[in-house]
């Protein structure tokens, strides 16, 4: 404790000597996003880490994260460094959507419209028409449905699935999957539901079919954290990254949330759904990286013009 105390005093006062600001995602440990919210920094999902990054006067913004959230970080602020504590730190719908195929891919489909998720490298956002992420999926994908687009989505076939039954847009789809959400399991699932039958169960759509069926409300992060404040259940079951745990808590001192189950969830095993790249970032990466202005995020300076067009039309739309 004595070491995490020195290490956050560390780190508030390297902030201010090098005009920066952290911008922590929901899935960090709880350390990273309370001392970026304490520091006048961010905790968010990647949609609105990407605008509080472009919009912020700070010149240095240390990300924790995973790589694309870094990249979006640079892609929308060149001018600015953007340090990770891991630049390790990545996913696998980012590993599992290579440049080179998912170009074949577009090259198949060229009547279509491409939409990606914004958990994508930043060539493949330089091949795409929109960006999204899952708090603005729905409404893009609806939209363009309506104006007679037809789809080409990618990485994530789960979330890709759910827009699809509730648009009912025309979607060719790549099959990529998040190695956390994917783990969730609908059987061991509504055994829980009926240990708690009061419980309202709270959903993100990179989750598969069978567990999304049993979703009293089904979103992002936000829409999560939304649906936990306002509905009047006292108890929840989550099936989300556990890191999200901590500000769910934080916001409703007098509710209860349940992990949902995953295959290697047991009495032994509590937190088996936690991103093992977000929990790459720690306190003491994060001082380093600011000591020593390691890990800085490049992105080929050719790639940024075109990368930034998805990424604009998306911070716009959702504005
Ligand atoms: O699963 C992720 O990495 C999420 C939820 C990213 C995001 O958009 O915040
Ligand atoms: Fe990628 Fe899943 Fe980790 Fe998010 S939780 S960074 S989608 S692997």
């Amino acid at each position: 404790p004595k070491r995490r105390a020195e290490l956050k005093d560390r780190i508030r006062r390297l902030l201010q000597e090098r005009n920066a600001v952290m911008v922590s995602h929901y899935y960090v440990h709880p350390d990273l996003q309370d001392l970026a919210m304490e520091t006048g920094g961010i905790v968010s999902d990647s949609l609105e880490m990407a605008r509080f990054g472009r919009d912020h006067a700070a010149t240095t913004l240390v990300v924790s994260g995973v790589r694309f959230m870094g990249e979006t970080a640079k892609i929308l602020s060149p001018e600015k460094t953007v340090l990770m504590p891991d630049l390790d730190a990545n996913c696998s719908l980012d590993l599992g959507c290579p440049i080179d195929e998912f170009s074949a891919f577009c090259d198949a489909h060229p009547d279509r419209t491409v939409v990606v998720y914004a958990n994508t490298s930043a060539a493949v956002k330089a091949r795409a028409d929109w960006l999204v992420t899952s708090s603005c999926a729905l409404e893009i994908v609806q939209a363009l449905k309506d104006k007679g687009h037809k789809i080409l989505w990618a990485p994530d076939k789960h979330l890709g699935a759910y827009i699809q039954r509730e648009t009912g847009a025309d979607m060719v789809m790549w099959s990529g999957s998040c190695i956390v959400h994917d783990e969730f399991k609908g059987f061991e699932l509504e055994a829980l539901k009926q240990e708690h039958p009061q419980a309202k169960v709270l959903v993100h759509p990179e989750s598969p079919a069978d567990v999304i069926a049993l979703a009293d409300a089904v979103g992002s992060t936000s829409a999560i954290l939304k649906a936990a404040r306002e509905m009047a259940a006292r108890e929840f079951i989550v099936a989300t990254d556990n890191g999200m745990m901590h500000v769910l808590r934080q916001q409703n001192p007098d509710k209860v949330f349940f992990e949902a189950p995953t295959a290697g969830n047991s009495a032994t095993c509590k937190s088996c759904a936690h991103c093992p790249w977000m929990a790459m970032n720690g306190l003491e990466g994060v001082a380093q990286v600011l000591e020593r202005g390691l890990n800085a995020i490049e992105v080929d300076p050719a790639l940024i013009p075109r990368a930034r067009q998805p990424i604009d039309r998306m911070l716009a739309f959702t504005a």
